[in-house]
């Protein structure tokens, strides 16, 4: 493999640990920046491991400190959302994986791909809220958008070496169904964030495990494959998968059926992004079948866990509709992990901040933060 210069938005959480650890077994992949939100502990260690040109630290009173820690090296830290601008978009980088958390993966991402950096995505938010700018924009700059989302990765694996665009008959987006699967409206009422966070199969950040938990995620991902794959919506097939093998399949037109299958983790889809179009060795982690016995598959539960009809509801709508759906999301699970609201009004708050939302057909990027600042205060306002 050609050597590969990369920046890691995020480099502190769960996609941005594990893309370290591929570039320390791989030396051609070189870490040209690094950015966390405000864990300057292990952002430290990390800088002082890869030596990066740039480390960018959101939390700029943690920057400051920051910077005076590095003071030994030759490294430039930067902070704020400016800072993380100039670590996504250093001149040496050529791939950018974007592992932040949330709608602050946007402005970042769409500066990295005007400075004509590849994005291996897993910032979902990014394609959720600025899809059309940001695939537009790709297409413009000529670049690649990867993604790292496991489910996004196999349906990009499973399409490899496809003819045409026009094979391509149905996504099969895979869903665990979470830790709450087969429970009733009734029984959710007294689910508390301990309980939502504990997910069967993946290892994740809280925010993603309590989406996990709704179907949030799943939804999410719906809007994602949309822009991603330029699929409908209606053409994106929901299916609970409690094991968490087959990551996702694409059906063709002649009705075949090609899915990508492994054991649940997260390095796989991470390293094949940054290998693209190459595969190299993995150790550990193969996929044992036998071991499985079987592997199982389901009809989600969309009255229950009804905020994935919301989010196709979103993804169909369009405009700046799942840029409300995300942010009213952020700002529920916040409520919900602060233990101010409960468990189901969760997706009772993302559906009053989508019917209190004015409609915008193709917002510009001020418009999606300002659709972001109003369904946040929608839901933290409601009493
Ligand atoms: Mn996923």
């Amino acid at each position: 493999m050609n050597s590969k210069n990369v920046a890691v938005l995020g480099s502190t959480g769960s996609i941005g640990t594990q893309t370290l650890e591929i570039a320390r077994e791989y030396k051609n992949i070189n870490i040209v920046s690094l950015s966390a939100y405000s864990n300057t502990e292990l952002l430290e260690k990390q800088a002082r491991e890869f030596l990066p040109e740039v480390v960018c630290v959101v939390d700029e009173k943690k920057a400051a400190e920051l910077k005076i820690r590095l003071a030994d090296t030759d490294i430039k830290v930067t902070g704020g959302a400016e800072g993380l601008s100039d670590a996504a978009t250093v001149k040496s980088a050529d791939t950018v994986v974007t592992g932040v958390v949330g709608i602050s993966g946007l402005k970042p991402t769409l500066d990295a791909i005007k400075e004509g950096k590849n994005i291996a995505l897993a910032n979902k938010e990014t394609l959720v809220t600025g899809g059309h700018l940001v695939m537009k924009a790709a297409e413009n700059y000529n670049v690649k958008i990867l993604p790292v989302d496991s489910e996004h990765s196999a349906i990009f694996q499973s399409i490899q070496g496809m003819n045409s665009h026009r094979e391509i008959k149905k996504i099969l987006l895979t869903a665990s169904g979470g830790p709450f699967y087969g429970k009733t409206a009734d029984e959710l009422k007294n689910i508390t964030p301990e309980m939502a966070l504990k997910h069967p199969n993946w290892n994740m950040g809280a925010k993603v495990t309590i989406d996990s938990s709704t179907l949030v995620n799943k939804g999410l991902e719906m809007i994602e494959a949309k822009w991603l794959f330029s699929v409908d919506i209606d053409d994106i097939k929901v299916l609970v998968h409690r094991q968490s093998v087959l990551h996702s399949a694409v059906e063709f037109t002649d009705n075949a059926v090609i899915a990508q299958l492994g054991a649940p983790d997260m390095k796989l889809p991470i390293q094949y992004a940054l290998t693209y179009p190459e595969r190299l060795p993995m150790h550990g982690n193969e996929l044992d079948f036998i071991k499985y016995g079987s592997l199982t598959f389901d009809e989600p539960d969309t009255k229950t866990f009804y905020a994935l009809e919301l989010a196709k509801k979103a993804g169909k709508r369009g405009g700046n509709l799942p840029t409300v759906f995300n942010s009213a999301d952020e700002a529920a699970v916040d409520l919900f992990l602060k233990g101010k609201i409960s468990y189901p009004q969760i997706s009772e708050r993302i559906q009053y901040a989508m019917e209190k939302s004015a409609f915008k057909e193709n917002p510009s990027l001020d418009e999606i933060f300002e659709t972001d600042a109003f369904a946040r205060e929608t839901v933290y306002n409601l009493k």
